[in-house]
């Protein structure tokens, strides 16, 4: 069994958890709920974190997903233009769901501050260029493997703003709208992996 951290607010989480559905792994996924020491294994203190069935340790997500990739499939391309293009796009999503990380922490950790306005804008300028920027790229987003790495982290990137109220993504988003209607009904673990506070 492979061992993950677990928390159902994480987006890296949740992404991890979507590319184990996409490339089979969900079925060998054990999910960690208490501090454990599993998540020592990361001096960085971040999750998510996934122990392999021979006892070692992986993190980030975007390692976890390589190694779902490498030995389920499905996930990114395995060379050539396609892959650039993946890799490229779930960068993309990962830096929305970083920025919006950001926006949830610069209060969460204020210690009863004011959060600073200059840093709020600036992360939700990046996370408004990237929605725009997506609302006309997202109608080329052809996905011959399926659901890859990229749809994945943009799924759990929309859902993210959404649930902790970052932005609003909709009004206004008609191309990215329709695309995650589709996803929401399509790709696999989507409803099992809906964000709930824990
Ligand atoms: N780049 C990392 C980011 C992981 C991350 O920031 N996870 C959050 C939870 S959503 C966390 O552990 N935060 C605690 C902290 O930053 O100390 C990844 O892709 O796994």
């Amino acid at each position: 069994m492979y061992k993950l951290t677990f928390s159902p607010a994480s987006p890296y989480v949740r992404k991890v958890m979507l590319a184990a559905f996409r490339s089979g792994f969900d079925k060998q996924l054990e999910l960690l709920t208490d501090d454990n020491d599993i998540r020592s294994q990361n001096p960085l203190g971040k999750i998510p974190i996934v122990e392999k069935p021979d006892g070692d340790c992986l993190f980030d997500s975007r390692v976890i997903i390589d190694h779902f990739n490498r030995e389920g499939g499905g996930l990114i391309p395995t060379s050539g233009k396609d892959r650039d293009i993946v890799l490229t796009r779930s960068a993309l999503a990962e830096g929305i769901i970083d920025a919006s990380l950001l926006v949830v922490y610069s209060d969460r950790y204020a210690g009863g501050e004011v959060p600073s306005k200059m840093w709020l804008d600036l992360q939700i300028g990046k996370i408004d260029k990237s929605l725009d920027f997506l609302e006309l790229d997202i109608v080329n987003w052809s996905d011959p493997l399926g659901f890859d790495a990229a749809n994945i982290g943009l799924a759990s990137a929309l859902g993210y703003l959404t649930f902790r109220n970052v932005r609003d993504w909709k009004t206004n988003r008609p191309n990215i709208q329709k695309w995650y209607e589709d996803v929401a009904l399509k790709l696999p673990g989507f409803n099992e992996t809906i964000p709930v506070s824990p």
